[in-house]
């Protein structure tokens, strides 16, 4: 690393330098399309009632300390049949456990049986048991149960909040949720997901508080809990000297559950995989904003920054935040606003005002019939054209099921 002479060292990079071991190497440029992720649905306001938002493909394609092919990725031929295609499709876009499991069996049942595919197969299998476990509820005696993992995705988007212990997330949840997630100033404070809703405008987004992630107590649940996450906050204090080292240790964990943390929160909607090559449908791939906690106590922030970029290799979009003064916070809602590409459109009854107080919530790119499926199932099926209000469009031009909606536009849906 080029190291200016009067140029700050963060405390990770001091640390760094008396770990040999540790690998610091810049982010290779070299990109390979790989996979894809998808989400469904999309939701109301409500944070009760709400369903998750809308198909969104993320496609695998680059590779560094954060982003990398998972250790389970397969690249022999496997000849997949249309019908495993479509199973494995709609296994991505299942958010529900009971949904989930169906599409597991259809992929086991259609994947072509051959030596190329058996540790693939040997994957559903063991997600098979892993869901039906997790579906038939505690054991009589009370053998399984405690705190849920997985938290049920609600509102626009749900957004995990990942770091190092201590880092502070549960002190940014509290602040950012209302949320009264225990905060204390040694680590592995938080043991298990806590929920809380981040109001931005008249949408919300579900935060997700979770413990450390550490090999000091790796936590086996984790793949599964970051499942049906949108994308991450990573939460970092640059003050603390082990910050590189613990993020780097971070990417190793994930990487071990295949899930990939990316700068990327652009990726185009498209699935960008060989045809002869067997993708991973279990990578999870999670666009990451970066928190540089702390603020109010690191001086030096955008130099001490700098050097953990460079010691990294890792450049995610950055906020610098303190949960404790505020700073920063009120950036977060807006900024997720925008780089989701949340689409908000209002459903009116023919005759009737719009209901402008419960926005449904879809991305950018998605049309009249994607709304329609988050009002009902029925109607999107029945739908015959669409009316909307909005800008771009005359009053209550008349548009088609395929139309893109836009970020205020109002709709009334015909069957
Ligand atoms: N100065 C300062 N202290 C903070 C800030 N955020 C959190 N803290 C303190 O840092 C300590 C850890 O905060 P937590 O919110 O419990 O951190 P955490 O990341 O949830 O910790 P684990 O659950 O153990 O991983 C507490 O003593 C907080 O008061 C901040 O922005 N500035
Ligand atoms: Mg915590």
């Amino acid at each position: 690393m080029a190291r200016g002479g009067d140029r700050p060292q963060c405390a990770g990079a001091r640390q760094l330098q008396e770990m040999p071991s540790v690998h610091y190497s810049k982010v290779p440029s070299g990109t390979t399309p790989r996979s894809y992720r998808v989400h469904p649905g999309s939701s109301r306001l409500d944070p009760v009632s709400a369903v998750k938002p809308t198909v969104n493909l993320y496609t695998i394609r680059t590779q560094n300390v954060g982003e990398g092919n998972s250790s389970q990725s397969h690249s022999m031929p496997a000849n997949l049949t249309p019908e495993y295609k479509a199973a494995e499709a709609a296994f991505r876009q299942a958010r529900e456990p009971k949904e989930r499991l169906a599409c597991l069996k259809d992929m086991l049942r259609t994947i072509p049986k051959h030596k190329g595919t058996d540790h693939l197969q040997a994957d559903i299998k063991t997600r098979i048991k892993q869901l039906t476990d997790e579906l038939s509820g505690p054991r009589k005696g009370g053998a399984r149960g405690g705190p849920t993992t997985v938290v049920h995705a609600e509102g626009a988007a749900q957004i995990a909040l990942l770091g190092p212990p201590n880092a502070g997330k549960s002190t940014l949840h509290g602040r950012l949720t209302g949320s009264h997630a225990q905060t204390g100033p040694y680590p592995f404070t938080t043991q298990y997901p806590q929920p809380g809703m981040l109001a931005h405008e008249d949408i919300h987004f579900q935060l997700i508080d979770l413990p450390p992630l550490s090999s000091e107590h790796p936590i086996a649940w984790i793949g599964n809990t970051l499942q049906p996450a949108d994308a991450c906050l990573l939460v970092v204090d640059l003050g603390d000297a082990g910050c590189v080292e613990q993020v780097l240790d971070i990417h190793a964990l994930l990487k071990e559950k295949r899930v990939t943390l990316t700068a990327r929160w652009d990726e185009p909607e498209a699935q960008l995989q060989h045809d002869d090559e067997l993708p991973d449908p279990f990578a999870i791939r999670l666009p990451t904003l970066m928190l540089a906690n702390k603020a109010d106590q690191i001086p030096a922030l955008d130099d001490e920054l700098l050097v953990f970029q460079e010691l990294t290799g890792l450049r995610y979009p950055v906020i610098s935040v303190s949960g404790t003064s505020g700073q920063g916070l009120g950036q977060i809602g807006p900024w997720l606003f925008a780089r989701l590409g949340i689409v908000r459109v209002y459903t009116k009854a023919p005759g009737r005002p719009a209901d402008k107080d419960r926005p449904f919530t879809v991305r950018r790119g998605q049309t009249v019939y994607d709304v329609a499926m988050l009002v009902h199932r029925d109607m999107a099926r029945s739908l015959k054209y669409a009316r909307v209000w909005g800008e771009g469009h005359f009053t209550g031009q008349q548009v088609g099921r395929e139309h893109p909606v836009s970020d205020g536009d109002v709709l009334e849906l015909h069957a």
